[in-house]
């Protein structure tokens, strides 16, 4: 930063979790700090007020072009696309902005893991960080993982600039405007198909994907899904050593399943470091995401030797296929963070015996008839809900299972897919849209579901 007298000017755009974050560190690091936000609403006002009262100025209702524009280092929330009426403005004048999480990276010090991928980046980040600690890693987590799981990069850029390792989660939202981060270690879980209401196509989301690769160096050692063609695709022809993760297949070097053994080889020998049954997490695909944080604690240069152990102490994430409860004889399972329908898919994949799925929300453009491979022989029956839900209906009707719309609160819902349960199914919440029409996000969506299962068992003792 520079001196007091020409300190360097910040502008934040966005004051969500992100936004809050950015300016806070900006304010931290001596900077004069601009933050404005479309909204005035009362989250916003509050966070305002309170980063008023630090110092900075705040802009709400409205983005004051004049004041961003002069600013040295623009800063922009992840949830703004580049299509919003502000970034279009600033592109017509040339004026450059950067992500929140790159904005961090230049406080940071420490090598950095960056996980990405459309399904699966939080477990597989938050394991890698847990196998870290284990092995005795200094670590700090954090990015778009979010909620009470880890903070933005900037909250880590300011209260801990420093650790052995970083292990950052990032979204395409938030790669689509990195310019100088360079991985160290760089995951890629899968690709697929999400954010259809931001992109125009996937090739669009995919671009801002591959902007993971864009950022690494020679040095760079890439995590990448071996069973997923367009992962590898994607990283082809890039710079630095790879390891490859596989459920179908060795993988060397890399790590893969063997009947029911999690192999590892990163090149000095195959070994096993740990049964299928020692992750804790539901699901096939708990088992690639397992295989990638694996590979990614051990290219960090951490020892495996207590991985197994590791494993066992790792607990599902909140809203990642968490079971709930079982009430009369039914295991209700929240996957309230399937967002998409790729991430629905993989979980009713993954899931053994008859499943009744709860799915609606937010419409995000995406075909609910790509669920239906994955109902096929495993639902008894789907409850679609919400604004998404009459289309849902529409496009899963006569694929198999019998499809109920209900329009009604989200107990409705619930109660409608009880009705359909029988003695050991599973009841899943797996929405495949985003939550905003009922809820205020994912995780309030989870809540509710945890608790109307909570309610649901205290009413059948
Ligand atoms: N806004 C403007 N001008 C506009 C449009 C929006 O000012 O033209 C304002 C809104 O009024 C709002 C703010 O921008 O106040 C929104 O900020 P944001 O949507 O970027 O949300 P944050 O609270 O900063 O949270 C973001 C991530 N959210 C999104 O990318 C949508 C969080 O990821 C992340 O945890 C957090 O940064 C910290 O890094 C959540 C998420 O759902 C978990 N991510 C998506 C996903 O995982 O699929 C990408």
């Amino acid at each position: 930063m520079k001196s007091e007298n020409e300190r360097e000017t910040i502008a934040v755009i966005g004051l969500g979790a992100s936004g809050d974050a950015a300016a806070r560190l900006a304010l931290a690091k001596g900077a004069r700090v601009h933050v404005t936000d479309a909204s005035s609403e009362d989250a916003v006002a509050a966070r305002g007020a309170a980063l008023r009262d630090l110092g900075a100025e705040i802009r709400l209702g409205g983005h004051e072009l004049e004041k961003i524009a002069a600013a040295d280092t623009v800063v922009v929330s992840p949830g703004i696309p580049p299509t919003a009426a502000v970034l279009a403005a600033l592109r017509a004048r040339g004026v450059d902005w950067i992500s929140e999480p790159e904005f961090a990276s230049r406080f940071i010090q420490g090598p950095l893991t960056i996980v990405t991928g459309t399904n699966g980046k939080t477990t597989t980040a938050a394991l890698s960080a847990h196998l870290l600690r284990e092995a005795g890693v200094d670590v700090a987590l954090g990015g778009n993982i979010g909620g009470s799981l880890g903070p933005p990069a900037s909250t880590l850029a300011a209260n801990r600039p420093s650790a052995e390792r970083f292990v950052l989660e990032l979204s395409s939202f938030q790669l689509a405007d990195i310019r100088d981060l360079t991985p160290d270690v760089g995951v890629m879980t899968n690709l697929g198909v999400d954010h259809m209401d931001r992109y125009a196509t996937v090739e669009d989301y995919h671009r801002d994907k591959r902007r993971l690769f864009d950022a690494g160096d020679d040095n760079t050692t890439w995590v990448l899904n071996g069973d997923d063609g367009a992962v590898l695709e994607m990283a082809r022809g890039v710079p630095g050593p790879r390891l490859t993760f596989s459920l179908e297949t060795s993988a060397v070097p890399g790590a893969w399943l063997d009947t029911d053994r999690l192999m590892v080889d990163t090149g000095r020998g195959a070994r096993r470091v740990a049964e299928a049954a020692d992750v804790r997490l539901v699901g096939r695909h708990n088992i690639a995401n397992t295989l990638a944080a694996l590979l990614a604690a051990a290219a960090s240069g951490a020892s495996l030797d207590g991985a197994r152990r590791a494993l066992r102490s790792f607990a599902p994430l909140p809203h990642r296929l968490e079971p709930v409860g079982t009430v009369d004889g039914v295991r209700w399972v929240n996957d309230s963070k399937a967002t998409n329908v790729a991430a629905a898919a993989g979980a009713l994949g993954s899931l053994n015996g008859p499943v009744v799925l709860l799915v609606g929300g937010t419409d995000k453009g995406e075909d609910f008839g790509d669920l239906a491979d994955a109902m096929r022989g495993r639902t008894r029956a789907v409850v679609a809900y919400g604004a998404a839900g009459p289309r849902a209906a529409a496009e899963m009707a006569g694929r198999g299972p019998p499809v109920e719309c209900v329009d009604g609160t989200f107990e409705e819902v619930v109660e409608a897919g009880r009705r359909f349960a029988r003695a050991g199914d599973t009841l899943l919440l797996a929405p495949a849209c985003s939550s905003f029409d009922m809820f205020e996000n994912y995780e309030a969506r989870g809540a509710a579901f945890r608790a109307l299962a909570s309610e649901a068992a205290r009413a059948a003792r």
